[in-house]
């Protein structure tokens, strides 16, 4: 194992714990309002996949993305900013917490329409296959949308014009209160990739190094034959869908049983068995992250509303440089 590398996820997947834990907190405050949906549980996703693209990549995510972004590199006091809605936010503060979006980043958003990104993401592979660039799209998805027709309309075309799109289908299982397989006749969603003759593979979404693997390996592949793949990662999300949810169609077991794998433990059983867990340093990590939390939320506090003669900008294309 390559121990920097499994220190630098840990740290990365704590930091995106402690932000949403901190989110948390400052919605119960009412300094974060509209829509807040938490990534607790997931973190493995995000930290192992976008690890493995490069900087100039693309990647479109969905409502649930302040660790996509995060991890796209956004710094994680912008990220809080927009959820304040401040105008130091990647969005200005217009979006909040489903709208992050940075274009220098190549973060295209942040939808808070499920299955949005799905045919966005093809259309960002298209216009990049069009200007034979290398670049590669990572699209990641929730299982919820797998029951909608964009879905299906994006692997289609993606697939039959070889467009170089990463599918990734976060699946926890659960779109809103709804399981998985009250929803779909076959819940085997890699399977569904057949259909339209792309290559699928399902993976362990608890399993950082595991995800990183796999996404190297299908992102190499991809930039070599301009094909999609699709990558369903078993996950499990530990908190409420979102703030308003009271959890009623889950039991605790369930939620106690996956708290188990939880992404960190996971990743420090690794270490462990290769005899290596007190060199991660968890102390210092954790003051780290809890620093640069601190950092965010200050920073965020202090950054002003737009001003209310600002409101008729960026609404045309022309004014966004
Ligand atoms: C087209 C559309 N239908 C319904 C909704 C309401 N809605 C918001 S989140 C959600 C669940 C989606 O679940 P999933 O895709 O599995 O993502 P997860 O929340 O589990 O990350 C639904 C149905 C929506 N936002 N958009
Ligand atoms: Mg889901």
């Amino acid at each position: 194992m390559n121990l920097e590398l499994a220190k630098k996820f840990y740290k990365e997947m704590l930091l995106i714990r402690r932000f949403e834990e901190r989110s948390a907190m400052l919605y119960m405050e009412q300094k974060i309002r509209g829509f807040l949906h938490l990534y607790i549980g997931e973190e493995a996703n995000a930290v192992g996949a976008i690890n493995a693209i490069k900087d100039d990549d693309n990647v479109v995510a969905t409502y649930r993305e302040h660790a996509h972004a995060i991890m796209k590199g956004i710094e994680p006091k912008r990220v809080m900013a927009e959820l304040f809605g401040k105008v130091d936010g990647t969005s200005r503060g217009r979006g909040g917490s489903m709208h992050i979006f940075d274009k220098k980043r190549r973060f295209f958003g942040g939808y808070a329409i499920v299955a949005e990104g799905l045919p966005i993401a093809t259309g960002i592979a298209f216009a990049d296959k069009r200007q034979n660039s290398d670049r590669v799209t990572l699209c990641f998805f929730g299982d919820g949308a797998v029951d909608e027709g964009e879905f299906h309309e994006a692997l289609n075309l993606a697939s039959l014009w070889n467009l170089p799109v990463l599918f990734y289908c976060e699946n926890n299982q659960y779109s809103m209160g709804m399981p998985l397989k009250l929803a779909e006749a076959n819940p085997d969603i890699a399977k569904k990739a057949t259909s339209y003759n792309i290559e699928s593979y399902q993976i362990d979404g608890m399993d950082v190094l595991n995800v990183y693997d796999v996404v190297k390996k299908s992102v190499n592949k991809i930039r070599e034959t301009k094909k999609p793949i699709l990558i369903e990662a078993i996950t499990y999300r530990f908190k409420a869908h979102s703030m308003y949810d009271p959890e009623l169609y889950r039991s605790k077991d369930e939620v106690e049983e996956w708290k188990k794998r939880d992404p960190l433990i996971v990743l420090k059983n690794h270490l462990k068995n290769e005899n290596l867990l007190e060199k991660l340093n968890e102390g210092s990590i954790e003051k780290e992250v809890e620093k640069i939390i601190d950092e965010a939320v200050e920073f965020a506090k202090n950054s002003p509303l737009e001003p209310i003669e600002d409101l008729e900008k960026f609404v045309y294309a022309k004014d966004i440089k």
